[in-house]
């Protein structure tokens, strides 16, 4: 059998950094990765046969836990008949129903394979829709890696984003525009400058991708009525909060705060696929005419839709659908992040956590009465060391965090008071060291 890290050194030969997704190769934290081999429920097996409580649940999809009978059942079924088909069938009409019955603001939706594409497609569509170029998304928050979106704050608020990355034309993101998480003043002075121009602004609602921080609701009921006044659409990209902080989402979260409260562009990933390669974008009836065949916005993709994908994710939904499923998620997780905190405080060591649904967060504050960091700078303002001691303590205990200070972690429904409880424990020891 070989060892992590034998597949670790065979892997980095063939593929770049050994990963197919860098995140999966340990840089921020340090370390081997983890070479899985099984998962069942709320545990991952690796190559040298030891076991994980898992947190990552490939980043949010496996809501259920790994291995669920019937989602299992329904993939085999589903594959006997057909991997793809490039013609329409009956389940992605199914899955289309079934998100568009649990998503009030979503009249239709576009089937695709994963959260990139389906943020890539919302920004064109978007843009075509309002004949408007400008976008603003938020420092801290990530969309997948299309051009446009791989992009750091400008410095100052009228000047273009920079690109994140090499191999982005400076005149790719010249109409990205990206302002701080949860700051109205810019807010204001941004579409007081620049409204009438800006074709849409993509947020996530919660974002993960800042470990965990909420947008504030004065700042998301502001951001709703400025888009509304300057004619741009307010695009949610939930490919991590979908069907994960609650079954409408977190878009269903801000409704019970602010009345009425909509998107008029959502993006959906991970949870809806329950594992396989699926996501969709959404929005009204009239927007969505105007990608292709219909309209002028052209779309597309091979295996969109795809008939295991769809059967695995329409399996998943009918699951989390179930009465009662975030109500016991919820509290799960809570009780998950309390009991991080209560150990934390008997260790003396700073400690900040949230969650909503089966999606949580924590920090190592700098002090210890540091509040819930608000934005990307706060976020990065938090002991990023001692995280990442506490991640390798908890790894070498068997119980997998997120391998990055800038990651959500996640709880399934397979996950016991038992697991949480040893989980709790594995944490006590690892704060002690
Ligand atoms: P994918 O293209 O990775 O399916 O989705 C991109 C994406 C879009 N929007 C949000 C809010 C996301 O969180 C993601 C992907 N999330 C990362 C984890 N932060 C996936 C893990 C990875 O990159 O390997």
């Amino acid at each position: 059998m070989s060892s992590n890290e034998q597949l670790f050194q065979r892997a980095q030969g063939v593929i770049p950094g050994g990963v197919n997704s860098p995140v999966r190769a340990f840089r921020a934290v340090g370390g081997t990765p983890r070479f899985i081999q099984r998962a069942q429920g709320a545990y991952m097996w690796d190559a040298e046969g030891t076991k994980y409580i898992d947190y990552i649940g490939s980043w949010g999809p496996m809501i259920l836990g790994h291995g669920h009978p019937a989602v299992l059942d329904a993939v085999h079924q589903a594959a006997a008949d057909g991997f793809s088909f490039g013609a329409p069938t009956e389940r992605e009409v199914q899955l289309a129903e079934a998100i568009i019955a649990l998503v009030p603001s979503v009249e239709q939706v576009r089937l695709v394979s994963s959260g990139t594409e389906a943020g890539m497609s919302a920004i064109r569509l978007a843009r075509g829709a309002t004949g408007r170029s400008k976008i603003v998304k938020f420092e801290g928050c990530y969309h997948g890696h299309a051009d446009a979106l791989l992009v750091k704050a400008g410095s100052g608020l009228a000047t273009f984003g920079h690109p994140t990355s090499a191999g982005v034309p400076p005149e790719v993101v010249q109409h990205t525009l990206v302002l701080e998480y949860n700051n109205i003043e810019e807010l204001e002075a941004c579409f007081k400058a620049q409204g009438d121009e800006i074709a849409c602004v993509m947020i996530e609602p919660i974002c993960g991708n800042m470990n965990f921080v909420r947008a504030s609701v004065p700042f998301m009921k502001r951001l709703r009525e400025l888009c509304t006044q300057h004619g741009a659409m307010l695009a949610f990209d939930e490919v991590m909060t979908g069907f994960r902080v609650a079954l409408g989402g977190a878009q269903s979260v801000y409704a019970k705060l602010i009345p009425g409260f909509q998107p008029d562009m959502s993006v959906f990933g991970k949870v809806i696929g329950g594992g396989m390669p699926l996501a969709a974008f959404g929005s009204s009836k009239k927007v969505m005419s105007q990608l292709a065949p219909l309209g002028p916005v052209y779309q597309a993709g091979t295996l969109s839709g795809n008939p295991v994908a769809t059967a695995c994710g329409l399996a998943t939904l009918k699951e989390i659908s179930k009465p009662g499923f975030y109500e016991a998620l919820g509290a799960r997780t809570q009780s998950m992040v309390a009991g991080l905190t209560k150990v934390a405080q008997a260790a003396g060591v700073p400690f900040v956590g949230d969650s909503e649904g089966g999606m949580f967060g924590f920090f190592f504050s700098a002090t210890a009465t540091s509040p819930q960091p608000q934005n990307y700078g706060e976020v990065m303002a938090t002991d990023k060391d001692r995280f990442n001691r506490f991640f390798h303590g908890m790894l070498n205990r068997g119980v997998y965090l997120a391998p990055a200070l800038y990651e959500a972690g996640f709880v399934s429904a397979a996950h016991t008071e038992a697991d949480i409880a040893a989980t709790v424990a594995a944490a006590a020891e690892a704060l002690q060291d």
